[in-house]
């Protein structure tokens, strides 16, 4: 089987990378950073095709998968994991160009990687498609302005997708995770800031990136005739927290 990852330098897409790889498949991991790729590839060998890709540069996108290498050419399985979150402020204080870059990446790029592979794998009628989703995009917390609303998107494209392949064998899931600690998650939310984002999962016990890898690899190894349509996932310690009302003798 051969796998695409986006966002495969690491986290949740290097957890399956090594996973897929270890169980004989081929992957093929694309990220910005082609050090990181290479380093993984030295790991893990020639079964693991490190890729450069930035997924917010739509227009290169096409061209890419195009110009993959005949053994990796047939996609079976694309994950739709590059993504980020930026900042946790309320909308008012935040930067527009955080917004821009959000909306670029979590949604434009993955729209272009579905786009440039879907129709190969509607023709071939078999092929999965697994988004990276997230716990944001069904609920609204304080700061998650912009990032939620791209993961909602994210959500509603999946589904859609699932209509619009009605009759063919070409599977759609949206994971969508909740806290994770241990990736690069919330260091690129709070700016690099390693104590902020370490305060995000103190105190509990989070979910780890190898734990999602283990979900994916599930995932991806159910019976061809199962769909997942959406999975949410969360440590035991987090869950929800009701509506808030700011009452007058607090504001
Ligand atoms: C991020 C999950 O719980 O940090 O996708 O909002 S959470």
């Amino acid at each position: 089987m051969n796998v695409l990852i986006t966002g495969a330098s690491a986290g949740f897409g290097k957890a399956l990378a090594e996973r897929l790889v270890a169980k004989g498949h081929r992957v093929i991991g694309c990220a910005r950073r082609l050090d990181k790729l290479n380093a993984i590839q030295d790991k893990l060998g020639n079964l693991f095709l490190p890729v450069e890709m930035d997924v917010s540069d739509t227009a290169s996108i096409a061209q890419i998968i195009a110009d993959l290498p005949n053994d990796f050419k047939q996609i079976d399985v694309l994950v739709n994991n590059a993504g980020l979150a930026l900042g946790t402020e309320p909308a008012q204080d935040t930067d527009l160009g955080d917004w821009m870059q959000m909306v670029d990446t979590n949604v434009k790029g993955l729209m272009a990687l579905t786009h440039a592979v879907l129709p190969a794998m509607v023709a071939r009628n078999s092929g999965y498609i697994i988004n990276l989703g997230s716990i944001a995009g069904s609920w609204p917390y304080y700061g998650g302005n912009v990032y939620g609303a791209t993961k909602a998107f994210v959500q509603q494209f999946s589904l859609n997708l699932r209509a619009d392949l009605i009759g063919t064998q070409v599977r759609v899931t949206n994971l969508e995770p909740g806290n994770v600690g241990g990736t690069e998650f919330s260091t690129v939310r709070y700016d690099g800031d390693e104590q902020k984002a370490a305060q995000v999962y103190a105190g509990f016990k989070t979910m780890s990136g190898e734990d999602v890898g283990d979900i994916l690899l599930w995932l991806i190894e159910l019976p061809a005739h199962i769909n997942v349509n959406r999975m949410e996932v969360m440590p035991v310690a987090q869950t929800y927290n009701g509506l808030t009302i700011a009452k007058d003798d607090e504001t």
